[in-house]
């Protein structure tokens, strides 16, 4: 049986416990320790100097081998390229985007490092599962090194239609780099078309069935949308009813309803907007006022990228606005929290709540909305209110009340909807959602993935 060699920005530490591990981390772990086989990419470390050899740590039949990052790779590959240019295209903030020729070239010089690292391990047939934004011109790098075995690259996040995508200098760079897998797999049927509608009108592909042609080379294309183990969620989701943070959060809350909102503290989030959302509930519905309470969980991420400091400043205002505006000495309308929780608390938070709030203005797929639906008790549900712009749209439109989420009035309105839906509606909506969930959860995510890469 072939082994499989999983490549990402970030491997997971194997000390990770599986409660406190999200979803990808566990089930690419899953497939690891089925197949056998090497975990490679960054460390999370910075060293000053160069290092040459990487860190190799076997765990069982896995060898996870990691490498730290210098800073200038760091400034070019992660915070400049990554994050600074393909992280706010893709999500269709071009507006944020800081294109410097440079840390692009630093971004290939860290994939073809990476590439390098593999020449010495890969036997000839290993199966190598490539994912993210972060590793683009990976396949690339490996076929420039004689590598020619099966490689697969998953992109979690949206690929934007190629009127954007060519604000990004080396767009056609980047995108022919694609063409160097054997599989590329999108998470919803919209990105695939947004990859086909590029390579057929600027790179002279054509289409036949589920492949593109480009000169010698088919490159199997695909939605694959990933999912979740609701099992495992809803199981996490009653580990914490007795445990002091809930007792806290439901003596606060004094019987009051809750809407609750868990994003890493992230631009493409849309939490501006949905802060304005609910403040035009509390205005629009007199009612509502010192009924409900809204606790947003905003774990901050990539701090030292200009972007992410701007957007917390933004919230930190809205919050205190809004907040300064319709607090009661008994009430505060807005819990605006930028710390994380652990994962059985917030699936408990969520079970607890009336009301899961995801708004994203552009979103792969989000994990959030299907964590949500899954922590749910059967008997009495609670509602997902949930952005059409995030990938979890295609799957769950039916059971979610679907919101735009620049549509402040019309968040607002689905809030009030949410926070008044008779107890039959929730259920039938959940009911349709766990079926989704159920059918598409994580394993048939990954087998999917894999089979098709090496049928
Ligand atoms: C990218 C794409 C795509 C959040 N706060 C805490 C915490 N989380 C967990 C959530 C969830 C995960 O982090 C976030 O996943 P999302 O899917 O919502 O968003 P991204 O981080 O942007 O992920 C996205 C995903 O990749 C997978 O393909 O869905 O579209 O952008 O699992 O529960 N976990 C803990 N404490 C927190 O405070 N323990």
């Amino acid at each position: 049986m072939s082994r499989l060699i999983v490549v990402s920005n970030r491997v997971a530490s194997i000390t990770e416990g599986k409660s406190s591990a999200g979803g990808l981390v566990v089930g690419v772990l899953d497939a690891l320790r089925e197949m056998g086989g090497i975990w490679l990419g960054w460390n999370g470390e910075i060293e000053t100097e160069p290092v040459q050899l990487p860190i190799t740590h076997s765990d069982k039949n896995i060898d996870f081998v990691t490498v730290a990052l210098t800073q200038r790779e760091y400034d070019q590959y992660y915070r400049g390229f990554s994050n600074g240019v393909l992280w706010p295209t893709f999500h269709y903030r071009i507006d944020l985007s800081r294109y410097i020729r440079r840390d692009y070239t630093g971004y290939r010089a860290v994939n073809r490092r990476f590439a390098q690292l593999l020449t010495s391990s890969v036997k000839s047939d290993d199966i190598i599962w490539v994912h993210d934004y972060h590793l683009i011109p990976f396949g690339q790098a490996c076929r420039g090194l004689g590598i020619k075995n099966k490689i697969g690259f998953f992109l979690h996040i949206p690929f934007p239609s190629p009127s954007v995508l060519r604000t990004i200098p080396s767009h056609r760079e980047l995108v022919e780099s694609m063409c160097a897998y054997d599989l590329v797999g999108f998470q919803t049927q919209g990105d695939v078309q947004a990859f086909i509608d590029y390579a057929t009108r600027y790179l002279d592909a054509t289409l036949n069935g589920n492949t593109l042609k480009m000169g010698e080379r088919s490159i199997k294309v695909g939605a694959y949308p990933i999912g979740i183990q609701p099992d495992q969620i809803k199981e996490l989701s009653k580990e914490s009813r007795y445990s002091k943070p809930l007792d806290a959060l439901k003596e606060g809350l004094q019987h009051r309803k809750l809407i609750v909102s868990v994003d890493r503290l992230d631009y493409s989030k849309g939490l501006v907007e949905r802060f304005d959302a609910f403040e035009c509930l509390l205005e629009g519905s007199p009612q509502h006022r010192g009924k409900v309470t809204l606790v947003q969980i905003a774990p901050p991420s990539r701090q030292d990228v200009q972007g992410y400091r701007q957007i917390r400043r933004q919230l930190e205002s809205t919050a205190g606005r809004i907040n300064g505006k319709w607090t009661e000495l008994s009430w505060t309308p807005i819990r605006y929290m930028n710390r994380s929780y652990e994962r059985t608390l917030l699936m408990s938070f969520f079970r607890v709540s009336q009301v899961g709030l995801v708004t994203p203005l552009r979103d792969g797929m989000n994990l959030v909305a299907k964590e949500y639906v899954a922590s749910q008790p059967a008997n009495d549900p609670g509602v997902l209110v949930l952005s059409e712009f995030a990938g979890a749209a295609a799957e769950m439109q039916q059971g979610a009340l679907m919101v735009n989420p620049y549509d402040v009035q019309g968040m607002a309105d689905g809030l009030d909807r949410a926070l008044n839906m008779p107890l039959e509606e929730r259920k039938q909506r959940y009911e349709h959602m766990m079926g989704v969930l159920k059918k598409n959860n994580l394993s048939v995510w990954r087998d999917r993935f894999l089979n098709d890469l090496s049928p």
